[in-house]
């Protein structure tokens, strides 16, 4: 490892002349809007947290995270264990020998998402701690220094292929924790400017060349968040030329500078589990858990209801945003089983309802809490839908509703009148037989 970090030491001072063999020709910053498209209609996508900290599960010598013992510890976040309950460089560093990830399907993990009714799939190619999931040209802390070996991400493209979906790659651009000059949590010193150049350089402008070249991938999923030092507007704009002048099709989201998007973006990106009430001027998402930690967290079991999942997913695509939830596969390549059976109860629901959802936009109504509303022009025309999420007497809708409403589901009449303009909508108690959310269809 100590040869890797002077390698690494004598390539930033080697590395003059980086800066220009990284910057590419005049490229203009904007993607052709309609390239956005596809991710508009598709509201719903899976999110995978996986890397060297999956072996881990949130536990190191003795402690579980959270775990205020530490003053930087309370959180669930099972990814960030490594500075958070200070495990050694060495000890982290040194799990590329353990990661084995040999019941590792890609094929069943996009089956699950596409059964789920996910459209695209995002996973961490490289996450803070500098491990790259691909056998990359650029550094050494890769899969192909693990007893596994073999690119993991290269079948999960294909898997992708295959079942249709759109795929895309989060990519730690400025946190690098294994990098001598990458940038490091708050309550480290921050490094010199000129030495997060280097890593900015020789591996994070590099790398995410590579996975452009050697992947093709729909989006690129950069992660910033308040304290973003070194990613300055300058930077910001060097990488976004970069992804533009070898890709035509790649979206890039806000987080790659979270507090100064700029207007090159193609999406905006919220806070982690942040769900907006307000409808945004871009395309967005919000990225989800479905426990507290993104990463496989063992003694993590505040595993959220499908239903509530399904409410976050409604409310978003009322709003016009997309939800990307998250699934932390375990090191030897397993999806945990609570994931597994969420992603299939989702699944169900949008198989009967997707219609209201995929595709779909917002109305513009502002509706009682609980509420919510999409349109969509279909083969039999222009419907209206309404997603009750709680038992009501009734519903109304501010517009004329010249047709009839059905319960989308069954296809049961629902009695409606229109009275000033308004739509007044009957509902029988009958209608709300579980918990599940019901959705009306209108036309
Ligand atoms: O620090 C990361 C965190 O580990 C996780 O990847 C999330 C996903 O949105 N992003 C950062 C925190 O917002």
């Amino acid at each position: 490892m100590r040869k890797l970090v002077a390698i690494s030491i004598l390539l930033g001072f080697l590395c003059v002349g980086c800066a220009e063999k990284n910057a590419p020709k005049e490229v203009s910053l904007k993607l052709d809007p309609s390239k956005v498209e596809w991710f508009k209609d598709a509201k719903f996508g899976m999110f995978m947290h996986w890397g060297l900290y999956s072996i881990l599960e949130g536990s190191y010598n003795g402690h579980t995270m959270p775990d205020t013992t530490f003053p930087q510890g309370n959180t669930w976040y099972a990814e960030w264990i490594k500075p958070r309950l200070e495990v050694p460089d060495d000890y982290y560093n040194g799990l590329i020998n353990e990661f084995n990830p040999v019941r590792y399907d890609p094929d069943s993990w996009v089956r699950e998402a596409k059964n789920a009714g996910m459209k695209y799939l995002v996973i961490t190619a490289k996450h803070h701690d500098g491990f790259a999931l691909w056998d990359s040209d650029v550094s050494d802390f890769d899969i192909a220094a693990t007893p596994y070996k073999k690119d993991l991400l290269a079948p999960l493209v294909a898997a992708c292929k295959k079942y249709g979906l759109k795929y895309g790659f989060y990519y730690s651009h400025w946190q690098d924790w294994e990098d001598p000059d990458g940038a490091m949590p708050y309550w480290y010193p921050w490094r010199p400017d000129e030495d997060f150049e280097k890593y900015w350089q020789r591996k994070s402008l590099p790398q995410v060349k590579e996975l452009i070249e050697k992947f093709d991938p729909d989006l690129l999923w950069f992660d910033t968040w308040d304290w973003e030092n070194h990613i300055t507007p300058e930077r910001r704009d060097e990488l976004i030329r970069l992804v533009r002048s070898l890709s035509d099709k790649c979206l890039i989201n806000g987080r790659i500078c979270y507090s100064n998007p700029g207007d090159n973006i193609d999406f905006l990106e919220m806070h982690d589990n942040a769900y907006p009430k307000e409808m945004l001027d871009k395309p967005w998402q919000t990225p989800a858990t479905m426990q507290n930690s993104w990463a496989y967290h063992g003694n993590d079991y505040n595993w959220k209801p499908a239903n509530r999942m399904l409410r976050y997913l409604v409310n978003n695509t009322s709003m016009g945003g997309n939800y990307l939830l998250n699934v932390g596969p375990k090191a030897d390549g397993t999806l945990p089983a609570p994931a597994v059976r969420r992603l299939r109860e989702m699944g169900a629901w949008l198989d009967v309802n997707g219609e209201a959802v995929f595709g779909a936009s917002p109305t513009g109504y502002k509706m009682p809490e609980g509420i919510y509303t999409t349109q969509k022009e279909n083969s039999d025309g222009k419907n209206l839908y309404i997603f009750l999420t709680s038992p009501v007497a009734s519903v109304t809708v501010p517009d004329v509703i010249a047709g009839g409403c059905e319960v989308l589901e069954t296809g049961q009449p629902i009695d409606m009148s229109v009275v000033d303009g308004e739509t007044v909508i009957t509902l029988p108690n009958s209608i709300f037989k579980d918990d599940s959310i019901v959705v009306l269809k209108c036309h």
